[in-house]
């Protein structure tokens, strides 16, 4: 008889840690009350056939990869292997699970046209290409540590964030950047399953954090366009926060004045705040943060406060008080 072991990075993070477990009571009431619309107008909620509707046209910006590594950034950690990284995703507007990569192929990347609003000096809309011309990219090898304390090692391609910050000349006035996920349930089946979540996602950051020279806008990762589960054609990557703050196939740029409400925050208040910061002396409500298990090994390894990088990040956090750095 062959008994079948599951090595830990088989195990759905599920079993151990689920991002969403928990539903505020907003939420689910209003979750109860539109199921019982939909089912009553019989609309579909079950899933497409990711197969079928896979977008196959070549990525015309397939020819900008791979783009030289700026050495500036290193990392003490073995790379992950790519079979694991872009095999095991949090994307929930695929699915809850991880294992969503087939899902995404229904993702379409062209055309793919970006809005930077609000406090600007002048909206701007362009499409992917356009932005792509206007910026340099280079690869940069950060650590990522999600949530549900497991991490990876990824060499990203793509351009600071504050290139977007130029582009936007955003007013004075202007103390935050907001950034939204598409929303299109036709092309991301957990956009219909899952509509009780606040959709679109929506991720920010204060206009300090979004300067900093670590925050990325990623295009790609291993030398290649970014693949669709990872959030392509463009995503956010801040590695000194939990991988929630890094938002997936971004359409739109807003700079205000408020702080946004998350889509996390919104779905789970006590336990995802707007910070987010990496800290292993401060357990998630459900969990510890104190280790992390290392994709594609059954390593675990002791957490860094800011995930490492407070050498680029700590100064921006010294005037707060009173505030809830770290969850
Ligand atoms: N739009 C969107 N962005 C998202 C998410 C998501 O569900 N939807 N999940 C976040 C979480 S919890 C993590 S850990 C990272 C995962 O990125 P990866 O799949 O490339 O590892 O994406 C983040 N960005
Ligand atoms: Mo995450």
């Amino acid at each position: 008889m062959l008994i079948k072991v599951k090595r830990g990075w088989e195990m759905r993070e599920s079993e151990a840690t689920p991002e969403a477990v928990f539903l505020n009571r907003r939420t689910l009431v209003k979750a109860m009350g539109m199921g019982t619309i939909l089912a009553g107008a019989g609309l579909p909620l079950g899933n497409a056939f990711a197969a079928d509707k896979a977008d196959a046209t070549p990525d015309p910006s397939a020819s900008l990869y791979p783009a030289k590594r700026n050495d500036k950034y290193t990392v003490e950690r073995a790379i992950t292997d790519p079979k694991y990284s872009t095999n095991y995703n949090n994307f929930y507007e695929y699915s809850e699970d991880k294992d969503l990569a087939e899902d995404a192929q229904q993702l379409k990347v062209r055309p793919w046209t970006i809005t930077i609003d609000g406090m600007v000096e002048k909206p701007l809309t362009m499409g992917i290409d356009d932005l792509l011309q206007q910026v340099q990219l280079e690869e940069r090898l950060y650590r990522h540590r999600c949530v549900e304390a497991w991490s990876m090692t990824v060499p990203w391609t793509g351009f600071p964030l504050k290139n977007i910050v130029d582009l936007a000349k955003p007013l004075s006035s202007a103390t935050y950047l907001h950034m939204t996920t598409f929303k299109d349930a036709s092309m991301a089946p957990g956009q219909k399953r899952s509509f009780f979540y606040p959709w679109p996602y929506l991720e920010g950051l204060t206009m300090a954090e979004a300067n900093n020279e670590l925050a990325f806008i990623g295009t790609g990762m291993y030398g290649k366009p970014m693949p669709k589960q990872d959030g392509a054609p463009i995503r956010l990557i801040i590695p000194w926060k939990y991988g929630f703050k890094s938002v997936k196939s971004i359409v739109r740029f807003t700079f205000t004045d408020k702080r946004p409400v998350t889509f996390w925050a919104k779905v789970g208040p006590s336990e995802y705040g707007f910070w987010a910061n990496v800290n292993p002396d401060v357990p998630h409500p459900r969990w510890s943060q104190a280790t992390e298990r290392v994709l594609g090994s059954n390593e675990r390894v002791p957490t860094k406060l800011w995930n490492g990088y407070g050498e680029y990040v700590a100064a921006m956090y010294s005037d707060i008080k009173g505030e809830k750095l770290f969850m």
